[in-house]
């Protein structure tokens, strides 16, 4: 064997034995560099008589090209397999299940939801919706609102009251949202159509009851509105908001000290299976309490009850909710447990409308 077909099949045989780019990289600078074993041949063709050139020339030619083309063969392998070795290790498998954002993931609690629910409602009927501050006058909660001084609503043991202040008076943690009714009665002229969805505070806690809780009230005053009126709204509120086709209800007459007449609602529904369904059945349940506004609630107002007259209705938001939403205890409302509000909560981009659906 020559010379230079022995270095050739060395060369070849190292180049085969790389075991990765950088290492072939080494053998090509030692073979094809400048100071490279197949490059001083090349080199060493300067100095050779014609003869030897002719002869040898093409020999050495040859070996630059065996090894040139070995290196380029074993690259293109190389490059393959770190491509395989990177496409396997870069494996994506896409049938997992993403990982939701933040927002995503976050839920907005049922009440919220019916409060949004609430107020697409009344809004579709014309109302407007009114807000005012959790800590009222003892006037606006009470006194404007028709309670006689010695009511028991007024008792220490109902109403979180404030210490007297310097003048003596007593503020309060509002018992029902009437004095926003109040506060708008007494910044607009009729008519009015408004509602009042917003926290309310009495001194009582067990099963059904929490110290804080929600409450939406509604109020139309005109010349003419009265309790056929009335009716008519609470049906269509009801049908919306428990998204059925009809529904019964029932007036019990009743007192409140801001309406007379005042009636009690109960809606009809059936109980199969421990399961409530609204607009079928032959049971009765109570949902809200209404009436026509007292003409000494007016007058407080500043508004003639001999020109204008109305009513008004009041319901828990928290109890609707249970109702609607299939819940048991009350007070996992407010215990902020996330396990509970990923179930029970709603998607914060899923916005109620009666065009797209209150709850689907
Ligand atoms: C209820 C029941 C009946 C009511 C009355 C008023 C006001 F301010 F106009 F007098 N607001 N809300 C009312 C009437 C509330 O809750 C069960």
């Amino acid at each position: 064997m020559s010379e230079y077909a022995a270095l050739e099949r060395e060369l070849v045989t190292a180049i085969a034995d790389a075991p990765d780019e950088a290492a072939l990289e080494a053998v090509r600078i030692s073979a094809l560099g400048k100071k490279g074993r197949v490059s001083e041949l090349l080199k060493g063709l300067g100095s050779m008589t014609p003869q030897e050139r002719r002869e040898k020339g093409p020999l050495i030619n040859g070996l630059r090209d065996g090894v040139q083309g070995a290196i380029e063969a074993r690259k293109e392998v190389l490059a393959q397999a770190a491509l395989e070795a990177r496409l396997q290790a870069e494996k994506l498998d896409l049938t997992l299940p993403l990982r939701e954002s933040a927002i995503g993931r976050g839920r907005v609690h049922p009440i919220s939801q019916v409060v949004d629910e609430l107020t697409a409602i009344f809004a579709d009927m014309g109302f407007s919706i009114a807000e005012g501050p959790d800590i009222e006058t003892d006037w606006l909660n009470f006194t404007a609102l028709n309670f006689p001084p010695g009511h028991p609503a007024r008792d220490m043991h109902d109403t979180f009251f404030f210490p007297p202040d310097a003048k003596g008076e007593r503020k309060v943690l509002r018992t029902h949202t009437s004095p926003v009714q109040i506060r708008t009665m007494q910044a607009q002229k009729p008519p009015i159509r408004v509602i009042t969805p917003g926290r309310t505070y009495r001194c009582d806690s067990d099963q059904t009851h929490t110290p804080m809780f929600h409450q939406v009230e509604g109020l139309v005053i005109d010349k003419t509105s009265h309790l056929g009126h009335l009716k008519w709204i609470l049906e269509e509120f009801c049908k919306a908001f428990f998204e059925v086709p009809s529904v019964k209800m029932r007036f019990r007459p009743s007192f409140f000290p801001f309406t007379e007449p005042s009636a009690e609602v109960d809606i009809q529904c059936s109980r199969r299976g421990g399961e409530i369904r609204f607009g079928e059945g032959e049971d009765w349940l109570e949902i809200l309490g209404c009436g026509m506004v007292h003409p000494n609630v007016l007058r407080n107002c500043g508004l003639d009850p001999d020109e204008f007259q109305g009513f008004a209705w009041g319901m828990g938001i928290d109890r609707i909710a249970m109702l609607k939403y299939g819940m048991d205890d009350l007070r996992q409302f407010f215990e902020a447990d996330v396990r509970w509000l990923t179930h029970y909560g709603f998607r914060p981009l899923d916005f109620p409308t009666l065009a797209g659906g209150l709850s689907s």
